[in-house]
């Protein structure tokens, strides 16, 4: 039995399909919306290591980005702090490079650079994700290993591609009952209150059991795009040295059938517009 059986109480992971970049131009970003299943599709060739650290910071060096800081544990419950830094600044200095007085990403919505977004993929990105319209974004990722990103969900569309290092995603279906929801009140009501799915207490939240029975188990490597759809509820663990991702995270009419994600959704803008916090606002070009 594998470390990531025993990590699932031996459940296993359900299997997910894999497209080639022909069969996902074939099918288009709609029709795989439609789907509503997670998909990881082969859209870039497997690049070499450091190829898009060099090519991001050629292209993006210069760019002011946002700068999120968290303490140092995974489970930590406390906001992250903001600010704004040259890109080039996480790639060469400290404490970016060892985060030793916590741990730091750039999560940047980068939506106003397109041309470089489209060079740097090497295809016309605004033609197969529509991520200029009012609030979708394309969000630029950068963080060392070891990052967690606990379990949530999202009420997008997401397609991130991997560039750099390598990412696990372990991906539940929509629902809110089997994932003992945190309270709305403090703005996370899309996180999980059970802080791991991988070791979960299932003492403490059995029917997380029920959620888990039907996860995948997706590592991301370097020029592979996972679609997850809105409402899919994901873990996320960086796996090796720097991570780099970009996603585009997309408004689908789809929402408007589902009437708890739209709440959460409208309860979310309004929350953070309120109490001032940051909310993926575009970067200046
Ligand atoms: O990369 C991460 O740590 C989080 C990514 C994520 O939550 C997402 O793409 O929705």
């Amino acid at each position: 039995m594998s470390d990531t059986d025993t990590a699932y109480f031996g459940i296993k992971s359900v299997p997910y399909p894999r497209l080639s970049l022909d069969e996902f131009l074939a099918w288009g970003p709609e029709a795989v919306i439609r789907a509503d299943t997670p998909a990881v599709i082969d859209i870039l060739p497997s690049p070499d290591p450091g190829h898009y650290r060099t090519a991001v910071l050629e292209k993006l060096g210069d760019a002011t980005v946002t700068l999120v800081r968290k303490d140092r544990t995974k489970e930590n419950e406390t906001r992250a702090e903001v600010s704004k830094i040259p890109l080039r600044e996480f790639f060469e200095k400290e404490p970016y490079t060892s985060n030793t007085d916590g741990t730091y990403r750039v999560v940047s919505n980068i939506k106003h650079h397109a041309e470089t977004i489209s060079a740097l993929l090497g295809f016309d990105t605004t033609r197969m994700f529509d991520y200029r319209a009012p609030l979708n974004s394309a969000n630029l990722w950068v963080n060392y290993g070891g990052m967690r990103s606990r379990n949530h969900f999202d009420d997008l569309e997401n397609f991130n591609i991997q560039l750099e290092g390598r990412k696990r995603f372990v991906v539940m279906p929509p629902g809110f009952r089997n994932y003992y929801v945190r309270s709305p009140l403090h703005g996370y009501a899309n996180t999980s209150r059970s802080v791991r799915v991988d070791h979960a207490d299932l003492g403490r939240y059995p029917r997380l059991a029920a959620a888990l029975a039907r996860r995948r188990d997706i590592v991301l490597e370097p020029g592979q795009m996972l679609y997850l759809p809105m409402g899919w509820w994901h873990q996320v663990d960086a796996m090796d040295g720097l991570n780099i991702n970009l996603n585009f995270w997309l408004y689908h009419p789809k929402m408007l059938r589902r009437p708890l994600m739209l709440a959460d959704s409208l309860y979310k803008v309004a929350f953070r517009k309120l109490n001032g916090l940051y909310n993926l606002q575009p970067e200046k070009p």
